[in-house]
């Protein structure tokens, strides 16, 4: 028993010293566990009590590295908010707070403003995180209605591949994906994969920075709703953001000096207010997604044109890579399964096998059933 206690204490100990050792970098990767050590707990916790039921007041826009920037629904104007987090609100597997987070901003003895609780998200994006040290779900926005996967047709080039993992991310999160194919003034001629996307009955929005085509489209689905904008770096997020809304530079620059450090938020993932109700979260550029909870074996889920031949296949649990009898196989061979999806399907399903098994992977609720009858109802794709 004492044995156990001692190790117990030099285990915390040397916790103590490393994190003392990795406080600056972890500051500068916006560790938010970390980070949020530097709030003090109340000296009389017993008379403090996080609110059970509480009525959200207040949206996340952003975070930085100590802070949670907010906008509060009764203001009238996109006034942000800077307040602190709760050091009782714990992190677990997931971020604790990302923009689109509805929360419950409550102000402190001093009128310090302060988020005291956080309401469970009804959709999200997420992926699996690259620092070791937070968790391992990276939530990169809550409550979302639909995801804009942005691709550009030339500079940098069309490249599918992203396009087919956000569209997995969209589903796993229950947000509606919509193609936007952006600088279509650069190049008149549409890259050949984008009929396998139509094909599927996607939305796809071809815009323009340049001449604004397609932003019309983009405003009008966006009324009431919370848009997020992904994709490659370069492919033109920003820019379709600046033109959907243009007073955007103003709100960022008037931020940015509140914060006194030239840049608004580390994670620069940010939500914007558009005029006619809807939001907009701009995000830095992608290289790799990774996926937290995807199961490799419920991957041919989310390739409609592969689940639709799957359940034909000999085995129950075909992987569609080297079986006999795959129905999968056979439809990628007569042409009714497109060569390069079903490509990216062995890509994506060698690289979750890659990551080995995270915390949100491999539940038994992530197997789906080989019944298509089964299957949710998707109504992005038809
Ligand atoms: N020709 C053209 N250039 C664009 C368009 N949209 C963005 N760009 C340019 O592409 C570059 C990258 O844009 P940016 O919005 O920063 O891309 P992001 O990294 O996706 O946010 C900038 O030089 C933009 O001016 C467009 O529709 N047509
Ligand atoms: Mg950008
Ligand atoms: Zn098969």
């Amino acid at each position: 028993m004492k044995k156990k206690k001692l190790e117990k204490s030099k285990r915390s100990q040397s916790r103590i010293k490393n994190w003392e050792s990795r406080y600056d970098e972890a500051f500068s990767k916006d560790s938010f566990r970390l980070r949020r050590a530097e709030v003090h707990l109340p000296d009389n916790l017993s008379d403090t009590k996080l609110p059970e039921i509480f009525e959200p007041n207040a949206t996340v826009v952003s975070h930085s590295k100590k802070w949670a920037f907010v906008i509060l629904d009764s203001s009238t104007d996109t006034k942000e908010i800077q307040c602190k987090i709760d050091e009782r609100l714990r992190e677990k597997d997931s971020s604790l707070i990302v923009p689109g987070d509805r929360v419950f901003l409550d102000y402190e003895e001093g009128g310090e403003p302060i988020i005291r609780g956080i309401t469970p998200r009804k959709s999200k994006l997420s992926r699996l995180s690259v620092d070791r040290e937070g968790p391992p779900e990276q939530v990169i926005s809550a409550n979302v209605d639909i995801l804009f996967i942005v691709a550009s047709v030339k500079q940098p080039s069309f490249k599918p591949g992203l396009i087919d993992r956000f569209l997995i991310i969209a589903e796993n999160g229950k947000v509606e994906p919509v193609i936007v194919l952006n600088k279509i003034d650069l190049n008149k001629t549409l890259p050949e994969e984008i009929n396998i996307y139509k094909n599927l009955g996607l939305k796809i929005i071809l815009t323009s920075c340049v001449t604004k085509q397609g932003i019309g489209e983009i405003i009008n689905l966006l009324e009431n709703k919370v848009g997020v904008l992904a994709g490659h770096s370069g492919v033109g997020k920003t820019s379709l953001l600046k033109c959907i809304c243009p007073d955007i530079d103003a709100i960022t620059l008037e931020v940015s000096q509140k914060t006194e450090k030239g840049k608004h938020a580390t994670t620069n993932t940010h939500l914007y207010c558009l005029p006619n109700g809807g939001k907009l979260i701009d995000t830095p550029g992608i290289r790799s997604l990774g996926f937290w909870d995807i199961d490799p074996r419920s991957l041919d889920y989310y390739f409609p044109e592969i689940s639709k031949f799957s359940a034909m296949c000999r085995f129950n649990d075909c992987s569609h890579i080297h079986e006999p009898n795959c129905a999968v196989r056979d439809a990628v061979k007569r042409g009714d399964i497109p060569l390069v999806r079903y490509e990216s399907y062995l890509r994506i399903r060698k690289s979750i096998e890659q990551d080995g098994i995270t915390p949100g992977r491999f539940k038994k609720e992530n197997i789906l059933p080989k019944d298509l009858s089964h299957f949710h109802k998707r109504n992005h794709f038809k």
